[in-house]
């Protein structure tokens, strides 16, 4: 992809268009970013891109801006349907999200994880496998890092590990990864995609581009996933919690299995014990990054050593403290309604649950049933309250907060010794929050608070 001389807008001035903006302008093209946010907001980055001679338009997107160009590259963030987008794409200009610019000059091989839920910690447990198993391995993507930053890094015989969103899918035209992994479809951003087999369709794009030659790792257990198999063209491994596969991981006898291939026998790779993380849906993504890892040629050995080694990434079913015997538990990532069931299903019961935000057009009825056998109380907080509590009224008790400060304080004074305050909130933060990073530190930084009032009232 020839950029020298092109001109290219960038939209949205977050992690990913920062990176996209001065990746290409270090390639030769004239480059303009355009951001809704104010100049104000966006000051600690203005000076570094006007010093690159990257132009930048602050407070809202011109039209104008957006009609002049070769190329948009757009941030994940940044919905298709803006009025300014949808009209150049109606002219035909190239839109592309940073994901497939990225990975139009990205070398080596890319194992790519999407899913629902379990993304990160699959992404991050086969990037730590892998390198164990003793490759040159560069992880990023939805995780955090924009896979354009890992271009530099990237040379023939290093994979890249990406967790890919389906924001990110969205926008992909010919991005191509080795192994691709989908490890469940269950509802969510519903209010951007419109639908959930738009959704559905969003996240089968990670194997649009795939051939023979190719590996994709579905879910067996999951309807949505499962039935993806029937679109692609690469060859299929699945993975089980429930039953064996003929080609692929599952879990037996306490055990972790893989057969490669069906004519060739199954080896154990480990035992599920091993596994340092807590709930059953990390052993489906213990299963799913350990196939994609021994696709990708690692060990059963480096699987293990790896696996064992792990530590629960920050914001997924994050142990943070026990306070007079309460356990403390952050599940900010937790941002739909799936994700909350998996959280509370890691619990038998005794659980003050912590939900709200930014809805995102969920429904809060399917969590019922669990809320039923294994919550004490819900508290809820932000935008989504009220229709929360309308969803949940007679399932279990519900306190209305407002605000995580208060939730926190009203959930640990009401629980008891081993029970458990689980901020898993089924929404996303941005009503009251930077991101859900933000919002799980504030809520580790409050549990602090709480231990310390307790320290003083034992004293
Ligand atoms: N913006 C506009 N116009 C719009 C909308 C937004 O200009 O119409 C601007 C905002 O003002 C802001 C910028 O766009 O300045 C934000 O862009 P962004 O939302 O794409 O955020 P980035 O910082 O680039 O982060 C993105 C991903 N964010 C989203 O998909 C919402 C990060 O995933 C990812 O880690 C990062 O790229 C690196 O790849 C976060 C996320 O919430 C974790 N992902 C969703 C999820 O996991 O559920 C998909």
């Amino acid at each position: 992809m020839e950029l020298k001389g092109k001109k290219v807008l960038v939209v949205g001035l977050g992690k990913s268009g920062l990176a996209a903006a001065l990746f290409l302008r270090r390639r030769g093209a004239q480059v303009t970013v355009s951001d809704v946010r104010s100049a104000e907001a966006l000051a600690k980055d203005i000076p570094a891109l006007l010093e690159e001679g990257i132009m930048v338009e602050a407070g809202g997107h011109g039209l104008l801006t957006f009609r002049r160009q070769d190329l948009i590259v757009v941030s994940p963030g940044v919905p298709l349907e803006t009025p300014e987008l949808a009209q150049v794409r109606a002219f035909g200009l190239p839109v592309i999200g940073e994901l497939e610019l990225a990975s139009r000059f990205l070398k080596g091989k890319v194992l790519a994880i999407t899913g629902s839920n379990g993304k990160t910690t699959t992404t991050a447990l086969a990037g730590a496998i892998l390198e164990q198993a003793g490759f040159r391995t560069l992880v990023g993507g939805n995780i955090g890092v924009p896979v354009i930053s890992l271009i530099d890094e990237s040379a023939d015989e290093t994979w890249s590990v990406l967790e890919v969103s389906s924001f990110q899918l969205e926008t992909t035209e010919k991005f191509h990864p080795d192994i691709a992994v989908i490890l469940n479809i269950t509802p969510d951003h519903l209010d951007r995609h419109g639908s959930f087999e738009n959704y559905a369709l969003a996240k089968e794009r990670i194997f649009a581009a795939q051939d023979h030659d190719d590996h994709v790792v579905l879910n067996a257990d999951n309807v949505r996933a499962a039935a993806a198999a029937a679109r692609s063209v690469a060859k299929v491994h699945w993975f089980s919690l429930e039953h064996p596969v003929r080609e692929g991981a599952w879990a037996e006898d306490g055990f972790i299995r893989f057969r490669l291939s069906r004519d060739l026998p199954a080896e154990t790779v480990m035992p599920i014990s091993g596994i340092p993380l807590k709930g059953e849906h990390n052993v489906e993504n213990a299963l799913a990054a350990a196939c994609a890892a021994r696709l990708a040629g690692a060990s059963p050995e480096a699987i293990r050593s790896a696996i064992e080694k792990f530590h629960a990434v920050e914001h997924r079913l994050e142990f943070v403290a026990t306070i007079n015997g309460v356990e403390f538990y952050n599940d900010s990532k937790a941002t739909n309604v799936d994700a909350t069931a998996r959280a509370l299903a890691a619990f038998p019961s005794g659980v003050h649950l912590i939900l709200g935000g930014k809805d995102k057009n969920s429904d809060y009825t399917v969590l019922s049933g669990l809320l039923r056998a294994r919550a004490r109380a819900i508290y809820t907080i932000g935008s989504a309250a009220a229709k929360i509590e309308s969803h949940l009224r007679g399932v279990v008790s519900i306190h209305s907060c407002e605000t995580l400060e208060k939730a926190v304080n009203a959930a640990a004074a009401a629980a008891h010794p081993g029970e458990v305050v689980l901020l898993a909130p089924a929404c996303s933060s941005f009503d009251q929050f930077e991101n859900y990073e933000h919002r799980g530190r504030v809520f580790k930084e409050l549990v602090e608070e709480w231990r310390g009032w307790k320290v003083w009232q034992n004293a």
